[in-house]
């Protein structure tokens, strides 16, 4: 019902998208999900849980609309993420093997900010953009995560879905990717310390038309003209 209610919202919201793939977990698994790195990886009470503890630890679970990878180079992730401990977690878009580049949008709770990366798992990291947030363990926060030809963008807000601002937090202009890879969610952590992030309501849709209703309003101001 939960997942039914956000949907119809997202309608409204992004009414000129469409829809390509929606996990809720709500079914109790991540069956279809692939595991990377050394993490557990749990569904409990409707929400996907990702969690360990160790040395620079990472867990990634990626997924697609085209059994596990995307049928498309240009769309937008969406889910809900609390950072229950641990330095980072997040979401990526186009995502092809440990030798690729791919972007990605990492909350980083000990610094306050959120960062839009370029990154290739087995080499360096581009930072694309990065804005300044208090985030705060244990609060839900929603993410969005859009690549769309070489535009490569991304915000965070609280509330609920429909809560969507308009604005992006973080944009750029980047050609590397074009590659549609598979969509995925990560948490991860340094040193020692136990890391956790807990995510829900997964959903993927073609790119949001950002600047619609300006052009509709121009339009219509231009033919009453
Ligand atoms: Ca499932
Ligand atoms: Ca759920």
């Amino acid at each position: 019902m939960r997942m039914l209610v956000l949907i119809t919202a997202l309608f409204f919201s992004i009414s000129h998208a469409e829809i390509l793939f929606t996990d809720d977990f709500n079914d109790g698994n991540d069956d279809g999900w692939i595991h990377i790195g050394a993490a557990s990886y749990e569904v409990i009470n409707g929400e996907y849980f990702i969690y360990n503890q160790g040395d620079r630890g990472q867990g990634k679970s990626t997924n697609g609309d085209a059994s596990g990878t995307m049928s498309t180079s240009d769309y937008s992730v969406l889910c809900s993420i609390v950072i229950e401990c641990g330095s980072e977690g997040g979401l990526f878009v186009r995502y092809g093997g440990v030798d690729q580049w791919y972007y990605r949008v990492v909350m980083k709770p000990y610094s306050s900010r959120i960062l839009l990366e370029r990154r290739n798992d087995s080499g360096p990291t581009m930072v694309l953009d990065q804005y300044d947030i208090s985030i705060y363990f244990d609060v839900r926060y929603w993410i969005r995560l859009q690549a769309d030809g070489d535009s490569i963008c991304a915000r965070i807000w609280q509330g609920s879905a429909a809560d969507e601002p308009d604005v992006w937090h973080l944009e750029d202009v980047d050609s590397i990717q074009q590659e549609a890879g598979c969509f995925g969610v990560f948490a991860g952590g340094y040193g020692k310390i136990s890391w956790s992030c807990v995510f829900d309501d997964v959903v993927v849709s073609t790119p949001l038309e950002q600047h619609l209703s300006q052009v509709t309003w121009a339009s219509i101001k231009a033919a009453g003209d």
